[in-house]
């Protein structure tokens, strides 16, 4: 590719995420730029038609919707991380989707008011998982098997925010999900995965989730006394 690329991001979106493993994945330089989206500049608003990130800035065009952002690169760039079969290929856009639902799953989870709708969403989660649980490859490493695929870009970020969670709560949604928590584990792994967001990734998170005035705010507030307390003793 010798068009330069810009992808325009937010520290915390696991959508940008998805293109900036990709574009890792594929070795593809580009340019990162962070937008306030609580305070979007107006030409953000001009490239923007939903007003939301990802944007790549391809040259002087932009692209929106990681979606269609992946599988431009994936057409553009090798290796392909989509499949080649035609089915297989529908199947795994299917599960791009997928990931999509499970990440609405986790706006859920962190939302949920109370402890009872806290447990509906993490039960709804739970579901999501061991359907995955039965469709992932045997064996792993990845999704489809021993390669690297978008839809194994589109879970990295779903992964991080367990992983974050479970930093101060204790969550049974993985729970003897054996295939899924090796997959989990290979796809934290992955430099491309690992180099997706900041060093300062879970600070920001538990920022964010902190401000949320959630049943996960309050489980986060009690773990975080309970911390200071200790550290006083
Ligand atoms: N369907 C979109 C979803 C992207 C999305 O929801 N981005 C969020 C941040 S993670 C956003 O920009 N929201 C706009 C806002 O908060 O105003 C995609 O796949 O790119």
């Amino acid at each position: 590719m010798t068009t330069s690329l810009t992808l325009i991001s937010h520290t915390l979106c696991p959508y940008v995420q998805r293109a900036a493993i990709v574009l890792a994945e594929k070795e593809i330089p580009f340019e990162r730029i962070m937008i306030d989206l609580a305070n979007k500049p107006d030409w953000f608003r001009t490239a923007s038609p939903l007003g939301k990130v990802p944007l790549l800035k391809t040259g002087d065009r932009y692209l929106f919707e990681s979606a269609p952002i992946v599988e431009y690169l994936d057409e553009t760039t090798a290796p392909k991380l989509h499949p080649d079969e035609p089915l297989e290929r529908a199947r795994h856009r299917a599960y791009v989707e997928f990931a999509s639902q499970t990440l609405n799953g986790i706006g859920a989870l962190y939302s949920a008011q109370d402890d009872t709708g806290f447990a509906a969403a993490s039960a709804a989660l739970t579901q999501k998982f061991r359907h995955l649980e039965d469709v992932i490859a045997p064996g792993g490493p990845f999704f489809a098997g021993s390669a690297f695929s978008l839809v194994d870009a589109a879970f990295a970020p779903v992964f991080r925010y367990f992983d974050v969670f479970e930093s101060f709560l204790a969550l049974d949604i993985l729970e003897r999900l054996d295939k899924v928590s090796a997959w989990r584990h290979q796809l934290s792994q992955r430099p491309s995965v690992r180099n997706a967001v900041s060093g300062e990734y879970p600070d920001l998170l538990r920022g964010f989730l902190r401000k949320k005035n959630s049943w996960m705010s309050h489980l986060l507030d009690l773990h975080e006394r309970r911390e200071s307390t200790a550290m006083a003793c």
